[in-house]
């Protein structure tokens, strides 16, 4: 069987006239160029002609066929009857559906020309291949994108930033069709793209995130080498810039006023200071540091759990120079100066209202019980210890004197007697004197003043019983009747001396003597003897 190379013209005629086939001009002398005898034949894609637009890919022909409708030809093979029919009379063969060279890009189909009565083969079948010709039918497209992509601020011009891939369905190996030139659209002048290869990369110097962060970046990619008539597809690419340290810290204020009470413990929080710094995350990060002032050794400054904040406590005096500077350095921006920044904080101590002070914890006196009403007993002090030095009021503390054996003068603090004592009654008063600021009633304090009272012997003894006895008649002389004894409340009980005789009255009676025994200290005791006469 041989090739029929003459009506295979007509195909091309069918293939041209259908307006959206412009480009198979391309192909068609590709296509032509080709003996016929070659079992090869290129079609383009999209070619798609029915029998009735007479669109023959290929004429059959027989040797044998004299053309009086003997012969029948017969197509076989991968789509043979749905995507090639063949007319068995004159052995033209058509593509009767749409090609699509994405979706297969030849097929393998054998022919055979038969006789039309008794069906056998005239010749031996023969194979031949349809290949699917490209034509520029896939835009170039971005499978990935949207992308997202971070670039340090400052970089050089150059950096690479990402690199991006566009694919293209179309064949590689023939023509343009997949041939991808990248361009960029929007993000111009900070970011260009290398045209072959993808590559988004900075293109302006010193970007700076303090500025701006994020950049929308189109870019297109587009095939037939970037022809005009090529297709093209497109893709974003936000672009953000990462931090680096480039902004030294700034307090925010260029003194600080901070006072702390002049009872804070140790460790106590004095105030908070800030230095800021425009950067972010660790290239925000501070250390703080006390440099100057008379402050050294009274606080102490740490950095806050979030390492931004300088934390001011109580080590003792107010003035000193808090440094802050950042703890994350920048290696290539260390010659942009040092990245500290120096403040004030004035720190006052202040003052806490505290009540009087007395001069003494407690006081003690002694007093003798017969000292006379108005005896000063002490002279008590008290002073407001603030620097307001407030006027002083002393009072006694009326449960602690509810005889009222005591008087306080109101100014000067003299604590006198109002009442006589009695050792023997009240042997102690242990009253509390209480001063009070003047003018803030609210502080005061009080003393507690031990008043020993001492003995004086004011007290007559006395004899312990009445005594009624009676004595016999003829009781002998020298017999005792009876042994008195006397007690005496004064000091020191059990260890006075009585000297013992007989009432004047009784004196010149000659029945009965008493006898003084001088208080045998032996027997502790005062004993007298009435004897009778
Ligand atoms: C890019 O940024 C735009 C606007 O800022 C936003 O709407 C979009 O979602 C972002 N795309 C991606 C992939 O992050
Ligand atoms: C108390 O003060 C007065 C006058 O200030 C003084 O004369 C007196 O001796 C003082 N008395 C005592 C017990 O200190
Ligand atoms: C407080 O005032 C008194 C007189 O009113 C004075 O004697 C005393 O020294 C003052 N104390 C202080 C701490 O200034
Ligand atoms: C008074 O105080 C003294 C010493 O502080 C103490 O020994 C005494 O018992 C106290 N007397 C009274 C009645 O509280
Ligand atoms: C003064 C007095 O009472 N004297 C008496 C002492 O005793 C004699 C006798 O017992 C009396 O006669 C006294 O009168
Ligand atoms: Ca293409």
């Amino acid at each position: 069987m041989k090739w029929n190379c003459s009506p295979c013209s007509l195909l091309w005629l069918c293939a041209l006239a259908k307006s959206e086939m412009s480009e198979l001009k391309i192909y068609q002398s590709v296509a032509f160029l080709k003996s016929c005898r070659k079992e090869i034949f290129r079609l383009p894609e999209y070619f798609h002609c029915t029998l009735t637009d007479s669109s023959e890919l290929q004429q059959l022909h027989s040797d044998m066929d004299k053309g009086d409708g003997s012969i029948k030809y017969i197509l076989t093979g991968e789509g043979a009857g749905s995507t090639f029919t063949i007319d068995d009379s004159t052995g033209d063969i058509h593509a009767i559906q749409r090609l699509d060279r994405e979706v297969k890009s030849q097929y393998v189909l054998r022919a055979q020309a038969r006789n039309r009565l008794t069906d056998r083969p005239l010749e031996p079948e023969s194979e031949f291949i349809v290949k699917i010709q490209d034509i520029n039918d896939n835009e170039p497209r971005f499978l990935d994108g949207p992308y997202r992509a971070t670039v340090p601020e400052m970089s050089k011009i150059g950096t690479s930033v990402i690199q991006l891939t566009a694919t293209d369905a179309d064949d590689p190996t023939y023509g343009n069709s997949a041939r991808v030139v990248y361009s960029i659209l929007d993000g111009q002048p900070y970011f260009s793209v290398d045209a072959k290869t993808g590559v988004v990369r900075v293109s302006l110097a010193d970007m700076d995130r303090e500025t701006r962060e994020d950049y929308t970046v189109v870019i297109q990619a587009k095939d037939m080498g970037g022809q005009l008539g090529g297709l093209a597809g497109t893709t974003t690419v936000n672009i953000t810039l990462s931090d680096i340290n480039d902004n030294p810290p700034m307090f925010d204020q260029r003194l600080y006023q901070m006072s702390v009470p002049e009872s804070a413990p140790v460790g106590s929080v004095v105030g908070r200071i800030w230095a800021k710094d425009k950067d972010i995350g660790v290239n925000a990060e501070m250390r703080y540091s006390i440099i100057d002032g008379d402050g050294r050794d009274t606080f102490d400054i740490s950095t806050d759990p979030t390492n931004l904040f300088g934390i001011i406590t109580v080590k003792k005096v107010p003035q000193f120079e808090p440094l802050g500077a950042n703890t994350h350095l920048d290696a290539g921006l260390r010659h942009r100066g040092p990245f500290t920044d120096v403040t004030i904080v004035h720190v006052s101590v202040e003052d806490v209202d505290e009540p009087p002070l007395f001069d003494a914890p407690a006081y003690y006196v002694e007093l003798k019980e017969d000292a006379e009403v108005g005896t000063v007993v002490k002279n008590v002090s008290a002073r407001d210890p603030d620097a307001a030095n407030n006027t002083v009021r002393y009072s006694i503390e009326r449960s602690s004197d509810p005889e009222k054996y005591f008087y306080i003068e109101i100014t000067s603090g003299s604590l006198m007697t109002v009442r006589s004592l009695d050792r023997e009654e009240n042997s102690w008063h242990n009253i509390t004197v209480l001063a009070m600021e003047m003018n803030n009633p609210t502080q005061i304090s009080s003393v507690s003043v031990a008043v020993r009272v001492l003995d004086v012997n004011d007290n007559p003894p006395s004899l312990t019983d009445y005594l009624e006895m009676s004595v016999c008649e003829q009781t002998k002389a020298g017999m005792v009747i009876q042994t008195v004894t006397a007690v005496d409340p004064d000091e020191p009980r059990g260890g006075q001396h009585f000297s013992y005789s007989l009432a004047p009255e009784a004196v010149n009676n000659p029945n009965f003597t008493l006898r003084d025994n001088q208080g045998n200290p032996a027997e502790r005791s005062h004993i007298a003897r009435f004897t009778s006469g």
